[in-house]
């Protein structure tokens, strides 16, 4: 079963928080910043090591200061008139960071909306491919959580995971 948690993603003790990275790994805003502050400087040290991140590839780090054990960076498409490959490249994001997890057998992640703030994925879009990748992996997780920042990106969530699951 997939859950829906409103919230910040930095305070879930899971064994792997998502982050929604740049090609650098190495910090920026949104969820990103978030992330970076509440790990610890040296998030952004190991980060170094690991040579960068392609749009819809994963990386792993250690949750340093945070609660989570994990953290799986991926770099999601930049929106720009969905007819550059948008949704495939938003899908491989989600998907190689599912397919990371099991290879460090992870059984808990938490996800936030990968690339719908400073990228410009429109939501209710972005929520189709998000929960429908997920759907797609519950059954080899105990938990996959979908964290979104306000309560109206919740309802979203919500709502879109009932029509996927009316398909
Ligand atoms: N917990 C959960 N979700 C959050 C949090 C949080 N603490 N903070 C923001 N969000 P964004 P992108 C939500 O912009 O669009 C960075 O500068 C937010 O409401 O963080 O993939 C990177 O370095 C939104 O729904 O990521 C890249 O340059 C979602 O997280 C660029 O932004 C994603 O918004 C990536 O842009």
């Amino acid at each position: 079963m997939i859950e829906i948690h409103q919230g910040d993603i930095t305070t879930l003790p899971v064994d792997a928080i998502v982050n929604a990275a740049n090609h650098s790994l190495l910090g920026g805003g949104g969820v990103d910043g978030a992330i970076h502050r509440a790990a610890g400087p040296q998030l952004r040290e190991f980060n170094q090591t690991l040579g960068g991140c392609m749009t819809g590839e994963a990386r792993i780090s250690p949750g340093f200061n945070l609660p989570a054990r994990h953290i799986i960076s991926t770099v999601g498409p930049v929106w720009r008139d969905g007819m550059q490959g948008e949704p495939r490249l938003l899908e491989n994001a989600y998907r190689n960071v599912l397919e990371l997890a099991l290879q460090h057998g992870i059984c808990s992640i938490a996800f936030p909306a990968i690339s719908t703030g400073v990228y410009g994925y429109p939501k209710q879009a972005a929520a189709r491919v998000a929960l429908g990748v997920m759907r797609e992996y519950e059954a080899r997780f105990e938990r996959i959580i979908a964290v979104c920042h306000s309560a109206e990106d919740a309802d979203l969530y919500r709502r879109t995971l009932a029509g996927l699951l009316e398909e």
